[in-house]
């Protein structure tokens, strides 16, 4: 049985009803309190009242991360500061931070579709949970925090970091659920290992990872590593951190908490709406939030959408896992790749371990990719002809599967930065323009 199931069960019809009301709301609310947004529906000729079917959603301008950096830090806030009462921020890799404003009614809305995601990942009452996602400004700590509180769990805040004592807590306080990135879960698993102590073994038996793309082989790593089930969390600060989507039982896509946010997936060259089923780049407009309501703002993630009945009975729209944001997609001999099917393809190889980084550069007029990837240990201790063996093995398989020819480095053990929230995968070494 879902959290709320009165509308995450809801029929579809009567849903999209529920988004249509909720989608007007949202337009007529930031049209009469938001300039910045005035100005652009006003630009386009498109009064509030224009919005009639939940398909005028079209007719809105898009929002991109730039208009949130513009209007830093709260021009795009629809409400006082007295109805503020938490601020969120996210500073990304470049430029100035964005920041994510919330009224109580939003927290409230936040903590229900994070119990949503949570329970939908069998969370109950009485687990243990750690919450190993960093926390403050990041939504992921104080996001997790608010959905875990609402089940009504015993609550482990360790936020990220300290990794030794994360498993001694775990350990103590026999956790039975963890919440953190797939990157840091990654790193909890090697540590346990090297410190002798068997994950297994221990009550932990389900975590909730999200906030960077992982494959569905990285998923199997962790789950094979832990002992545990690895469920998944989607979200982003703009539309109010974690908490957008999650995945169920079934753990074949993503399903968008839809009462919240309207999804629509363009292509990222034309914006034209590409057909369910079809890849291109996620669209969201919140439909409740109040502080900071966003209007087709533009994820830059690519994925599909699909609307199916799935066995858990949700009746949400689902995306399917992620496979790239346009920002992280390479072009290499004419070849668009992104780094997750890199990841899959080393996590076929038996002699590495998944922690790698992709080094961009160029080369002439064309960008050349270099994979570093850790070998095991059993490999790096037989010398150079063996690593030069299984060098060439993973380029070759890079070059079968992807047409692409890359230069494989294997590393020594425990070269790469281990990470303790996002990981950083892609190091760019092009010069900068
Ligand atoms: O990462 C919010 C979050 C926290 C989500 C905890 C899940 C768990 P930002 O830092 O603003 O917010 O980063 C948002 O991270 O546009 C995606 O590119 C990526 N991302 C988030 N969840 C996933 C996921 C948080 N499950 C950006 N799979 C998004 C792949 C993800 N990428």
């Amino acid at each position: 049985m879902p959290w709320n199931d009165k509308f995450e069960c809801m029929p579809v019809e009567e849903l999209q009803k529920f988004q249509l009301e909720k989608l007007k709301e949202t337009v007529k609310w930031v049209y009469e309190r938001v300039p910045f947004y005035k100005n652009k529906l006003d630009e386009k000729g498109i009064r509030p009242e224009d919005i009639n079917t939940l398909e005028d959603v079209s007719k809105l301008p898009v929002t991109v991360k730039n208009d949130l950096r513009d209007n830093y830090p709260f021009r795009l806030c629809a409400v006082p500061m007295k109805d503020v009462v938490r601020v969120h921020a996210s500073s990304g890799t470049t430029g100035k931070p964005i920041t994510g404003p919330y009224t109580a009614d939003d927290m409230r809305h936040w903590g229900e579709c994070m119990a949503r995601n949570l329970w939908a990942g069998g969370i109950r009452e009485d687990d243990i949970v750690q919450n190993a996602y960093g926390y403050g400004l990041f939504t992921g700590g104080l996001g997790f925090h608010e959905g875990i509180s609402r089940i009504g769990c015993a609550e482990i805040p360790t936020s990220s970091g300290l990794t030794e004592r994360q498993i001694t807590l775990m350990q103590d306080f026999k956790c039975t659920a963890l919440c953190s990135t797939p990157s840091y879960a990654l790193t909890i698993a090697e540590k346990a290992e090297e410190k002798g102590v068997n994950l297994k073994e221990m009550p932990v038996r389900v975590g909730v990872f999200g906030a960077e793309p992982w494959t569905p082989g990285m998923r199997k790593e962790i789950e094979e590593r832990m002992g545990i089930k690895a469920m998944e969390a989607y979200g982003l600060t703009e539309l109010g951190g974690p908490g957008v989507a999650f995945d169920c039982d079934a753990q074949d896509g993503l399903h968008i908490n839809e009462d919240h946010y309207l999804a629509e997936v363009v292509d990222p060259e034309t914006f034209e709406p590409v057909p369910l089923g079809e890849k291109g780049e996620l669209i969201f407009t919140s439909l409740q939030r109040r502080a900071m309501p966003m209007i087709r703002y533009r994820t830059k993630d690519i994925t599909l959408l699909r609307r199916e009945t799935c066995s858990c009975g949700r009746t949400f729209l689902k995306m399917e896992k992620l496979s790239g944001r346009t920002d992280d997609m390479l072009i290499i001999s004419g070849v668009n790749v992104f780094p997750s099917q890199i990841e899959s393809l080393l996590l076929d190889i038996p002699e590495v371990e998944p922690q790698y980084v992709l080094v961009v550069r160029k080369k002439g007029y064309l960008d050349h990719l270099t994979v570093r990837v850790e070998a095991k240990r059993e490999v790096y201790d037989q010398g150079p002809e063996k690593e030069a063996e299984v060098e060439k093995k993973i380029s070759e398989h890079i070059k079968g599967m992807l047409g692409i020819g890359v230069t494989v480095r294997l590393v020594e053990p425990k070269l790469i930065e281990r990470s303790e929230g996002k990981a950083k995968r892609i190091l760019d070494e092009r010069p900068k323009e």
